[in-house]
């Protein structure tokens, strides 16, 4: 399985996270990606590639990204900085100030900086830097350039997304997220000439981003396991009720789960998805992989074990669809690179 990843994503690094009230050291920090790395070289990936960063490669990822965000969003990102900087600010940017009620009832975007980061953000947990949009935007290269390799022919393909993505909606930041990665991949296979393209998202947290995106759509089936919103960010989302608008109704399923939840439950749950994807007849799919459900990670409750790993990528390969995957979250810093890497190699034993 080739290895799609770029050292860009050392440009963002923001040097605080509000948490529980205090600014810690972000959890999603760039070591995440050296020991993701350090495994995958250890176990034998060594057929790393490039992100399509040519003129042609970069007029690409900009029409993809045209269709799963709105050009005010991607205006937002790409001038953050300087409106912010133009302020005499040095700091990281964090979004300080909310519209309620998710702006439902607000006239139009504010011109200040500060209200529009709090119109395009819905969190406090991520901030922006000097070098994040550049950080971002190779992210997206990396998912576009994996699903390149995939529908040129190549069965499966890994990009090492960092940031992550899938928070990210079509028109908001957020959960340490700006571009959703998994729905620029799932873009290209259509506009490479899939008809269905499946979505399914194993990070501990709701993929709200993709959800948002991919809602009033027939041609993509999002199925996303999770903790419970109840108690679990992104709290709004996530629920079983959340099926799909329009079009869309039946192509969204949620599969909201117990603080606890044990691997046997887990991997049940995740077996009833597999079968939606199946019957819906998908020609590729785009796993969102957040390794976030690990016993130890720091800010989740399931319970899964490194071994666990290997058999629900046996899970996912046994799907037998051309498959790219596509990296989230997963904060237990010095197990995320087994943990990863032992998806992809049971995904690599069962296809
Ligand atoms: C990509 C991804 O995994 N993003 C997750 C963003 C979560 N940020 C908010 C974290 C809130 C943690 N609450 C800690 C509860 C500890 N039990
Ligand atoms: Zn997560």
């Amino acid at each position: 399985m080739q290895v799609v990843r770029s050292t860009d994503h050392r440009l963002h690094f923001p040097t605080g996270e509000l948490n529980g009230g205090q600014l810690v050291r972000p959890f999603e920090c760039p070591e995440r990606w050296d020991y993701v790395m350090a495994t995958l070289a250890d176990h034998g990936f060594t057929d790393l590639v490039d992100p399509d960063q040519s003129p042609t490669g970069e007029a690409a990822l900009d029409a993809t990204l045209a269709q799963i965000h709105s050009a005010d969003y991607l205006e937002f990102l790409t001038g953050a900085w300087s409106a912010w900087t133009a302020l005499g600010r040095t700091s990281d940017m964090i979004p300080t100030f909310f519209p309620a009620r998710q702006g439902a009832d607000v006239p139009g975007r504010p011109d200040h900086i500060d209200g529009q980061l709090g119109w395009y953000g819905f969190t406090c947990d991520t901030a922006i830097t000097e070098g994040t949009w550049s950080a971002a935007r190779a992210a997206a290269a990396l998912a576009l350039t994996a699903q390149r390799l995939v529908s040129s022919g190549q069965s499966s393909a890994f990009a090492l997304c960092r940031p992550p993505g899938h928070h990210a909606g079509g028109g908001y930041f957020g959960g340490y997220c700006f571009l959703n990665n998994a729905g620029v991949a799932a873009q290209g296979f259509l506009n490479d000439g899939a008809d269905r393209v499946a979505i399914v998202d194993v990070d501990f947290h709701h993929g709200n981003g993709t959800q948002d995106i991919f809602y009033g759509r027939d041609d993509v089936l999002f199925v996303s396991l999770h903790g419970d919103p109840v108690t679990e960010f992104p709290y709004f989302h996530g629920y079983a009720t959340e099926t799909g608008s329009g079009p869309g109704d039946g192509f969204n399923a949620n599969y909201p789960l117990a603080a606890g939840t044990s691997f046997d439950e887990w991997s049940a749950a995740l077996a009833d998805g597999l079968a939606k994807v199946a019957a819906f007849g998908a020609d590729a799919l785009v796993v969102s992989l957040g390794v976030d459900t690990f016993a130890d990670d720091p800010i989740s409750s399931f319970t899964l074990g490194s071994d666990d790993f290997t058999a629900y990528g046996e899970m996912l390969g046994a799907a037998g669809l051309p498959t790219v995957y596509c990296m989230e979250g997963g904060y237990a810093v010095e197990q995320i690179g087994v943990n990863a890497v032992n998806v992809l190699e049971g995904h690599l034993s069962a296809s």
